[in-house]
């Protein structure tokens, strides 16, 4: 599965595919327009694989489909509530303001990091605080969201357990956010899992290169 777009200044990609030899993936990545140029990414692994994890994660998607503006707390505990008779999924939540700033909320085992490039190279400018749980059965008390800054060109990538953590060595920044999850599906997936990778940016304001000729 590779998606791919832009809504309004925000590129965005997601690349995903079902453990080997199974028919579907438990893994969701949700790409929504709240307005304004805001978009709400999430990536949802439901536990397990198969149909049973794909029922869990198509609850969470269409309740943050329905409900994509209210704050990221509340979305999680909506999240939770849809879940609460299927297996439960992990559940990473990144708002991302036009504004250039990403605000993000994770329970469970989605990895979530912002890069940039650095002078020496490709570093990690910040990496989303995981709470442990499982939304849909057990909700961490506390769900406090993190606020990064972002500046133009910096990638947020969000990846299921699926994607073998710490996978970000090689990554070229050049590259459009679809090359870059097609990229690293096929470079780190595991033969183990479902495996999911989101990958957006914000590419600044419209650029004018002088009059057209
Ligand atoms: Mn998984």
């Amino acid at each position: 599965m590779h998606e791919d777009g832009f809504i309004g200044r925000i590129e965005w990609a997601v690349a995903g595919r079902a453990l080997p030899g199974q028919r579907v993936s438990g893994d969701r990545g949700v790409v929504l327009d709240t307005g304004g140029g805001t978009v709400l990414f999430a990536v949802l692994d439901g536990l397990g694989h198969g149909a049973a994890a794909a029922d869990a994660a198509d609850r969470a998607a269409q309740v943050l489909a329905e409900n994509r503006a209210e704050p990221l707390d509340v979305l999680m505990v909506l999240c939770h509530r849809a879940m609460a008779d299927t297996r439960g999924a992990a559940v990473s939540l990144a708002l991302f303001d036009p504004s250039d700033t990403v605000r993000w909320l994770g329970v469970g085992n989605v990895e979530s990091q912002v890069l940039a490039m650095g002078p020496v190279g490709l570093t990690v400018r910040a990496t989303v605080l995981l709470t442990a749980g499982i939304v849909g059965y057990r909700l961490p008390q506390n769900l406090q969201s993190q606020t990064i800054h972002v500046r133009p060109g910096d990638l947020l990538l969000m990846s299921t357990d699926g994607i073998v953590s710490d996978s970000t060595d090689g990554i070229d920044l050049s590259k459009s956010t679809a090359e870059i999850t097609a990229d690293i599906l096929a470079k780190h997936a595991k033969d183990t899992d479902d495996a999911l990778v989101l990958a957006a940016r914000h590419r600044g304001p419209a650029q004018h290169n002088g009059p057209a000729t």
